[in-house]
């Protein structure tokens, strides 16, 4: 395999055998996937490396993620500070309820290590062995049926990467999905009258596990980073301005959401980073047109409720890399030809979780008494049937990663 090197990306136009656009979860696990089977790639990253190594988001692995990070040699970091949990709090009327998920999902568990670890780690194992080339924005794609090639724009140069293959892991707002033609793409998109404010705390967590706190007021979730920092969001209108909620304010309303009876108090701390996120379900159909494959929120998008975010961008990248795999090991495009049907499945599988867990804990702006009686008997059926738990708990930790790096 012949290796490119950096310097080589300052020529007009560089070929290697696949293209990926993003350094985000999906293009960096997918470049380190076609590393150890010996395929070559560059990884095209529009913002700086500081940005894309501060950038909070996700917070929770699922058990076959951190199988795949730990099996694929960029998971030391991860198990030495990442924080293994075994159950969720469901949190209402003031009192707790465990979901004890490994007990309920053959032990399988789920890890607390910030998405912005986990790019970290990837980008130091990246630059060991090929070419990531940060500030370098795609600006187009072409040749998709037989000789494609991405357009991006580099040191204030117009470029061009020539390649065999296209991995668009450009997220929601990228270039690649766009390439697919109008009329062979189908688009499912769902903005829910929901959105989250979460802030980054300076303290101790109040809890070892999350809490998910359905409240008339609103939802509100517990999650932590370390043992120092801790993740904590409640629901707001996404049109709320971030300027109109003060630390204070902010603190106010997790201590009511979060009340418990039985003496369970929540610390506060300095609020390092806070943010609204609008909550939104996306998918589009197919994944694939021609050579170019597109993966993660570059595809499809899921309420964070059910922590899946992440976790869905690193199952598509395990299809795509076995599938390039197959296609340069003997020439059989029977795996690539299903990329987008295998992936599907479980975008939707994750989507109607994802939906399920934010229409149970969340109070929608409209909900009139009856609804709201329903998703009580729901969050009470999910506390005191074991199979509703073990439904629950199944997604919840993830759903088999299917990767040739995992027996
Ligand atoms: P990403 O968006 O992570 O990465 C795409 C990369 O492509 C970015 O680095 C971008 O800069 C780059 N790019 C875009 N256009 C480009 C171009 N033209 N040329 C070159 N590069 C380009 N999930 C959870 O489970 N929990 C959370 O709390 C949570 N919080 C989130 C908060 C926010 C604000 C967002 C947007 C998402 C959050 N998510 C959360 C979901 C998140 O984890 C995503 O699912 C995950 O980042 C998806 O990874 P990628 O598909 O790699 O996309
Ligand atoms: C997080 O820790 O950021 C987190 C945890 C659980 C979620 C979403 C986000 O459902």
């Amino acid at each position: 395999m012949m290796t490119i090197k950096s310097s080589a990306l300052k020529g007009k136009v560089v070929r290697t055998q696949v293209g990926i656009i993003g350094a985000g979860p999906a293009g960096l696990v997918l470049a380190h996937l076609l590393h150890l089977h010996g395929i070559e790639s560059v990884i095209l990253e529009v913002r700086s490396r500081d940005h894309v190594e501060h950038r909070i988001r996700a917070g929770v692995l699922e058990h076959g993620t951190v199988d795949l990070l730990c099996a694929t040699g960029v998971g030391d970091r991860l198990i030495q500070q990442g924080l293994v949990h075994h159950g969720i709090e469901l949190r209402y009327e003031q009192q707790a309820h465990r979901v004890p998920m490994s007990d309920l999902a053959e032990g399988r568990t789920i890890t607390l290590y910030g998405q912005h670890e986990v790019v970290k780690d990837l980008i130091a194992a990246r630059m060991e062995v090929g070419p990531l080339l940060f500030e370098a924005e795609a600006v187009g794609v072409e040749g998709l049926a037989s000789s494609p090639a991405i357009q991006y724009r580099h040191d204030g140069a117009d470029r061009q990467l020539q390649c065999d293959f296209i991995a668009g892991c450009d997220g929601f707002h990228g270039v690649a999905r766009a390439a697919i033609p109008q009329q062979i793409r189908t688009t499912f998109d769902y903005s829910y009258p929901l959105g989250w404010l979460g802030i980054l705390a300076e303290v101790a967590p109040s809890t070892d596990e999350l809490i998910y706190a359905a409240h008339d007021r609103g939802f509100a979730l517990h999650s932590l980073r370390s043992p120092e920092v801790s993740r904590l969001y409640i629901q707001v209108d996404p049109n709320d301005d971030i300027a109109d909620w003060s630390d204070g304010r902010i603190w106010d309303e997790l201590h009511v959401r979060l009340e418990r009876n039985g003496g369970w108090t929540l610390k506060e701390g300095s609020v390092l980073e806070k943010g609204i996120t609008a909550m939104r379900a996306f998918a589009t159909e197919p994944m694939q047109h021609g050579r170019l494959f597109i993966a993660g929120d570059a595809a499809h998008i899921v309420p964070p409720t059910g922590a899946k975010g992440l976790n869905l961008a690193v199952a598509d990248v395990c299809i795509l890399a076995d599938g390039l795999a197959a296609f340069y090991d003997s020439g059989d495009t029977t795996a690539l030809g299903r990329y987008s049907q295998r992936c599907l499945q479980r975008v939707w599988r994750t989507l109607h979780f994802s939906n399920w867990m934010t229409a149970m804990l969340h109070r929608f702006p409209d909900e009139d008494e009856f609804e709201r009686r329903l998703r009580f008997a729901q969050l009470h059926y999910v506390n005191t049937s074991t199979a509703a738990a073990t439904t629950l708990a199944e997604n919840y930790v993830g759903l088999p990663m299917e990767s040739s790096f995992l027996n």
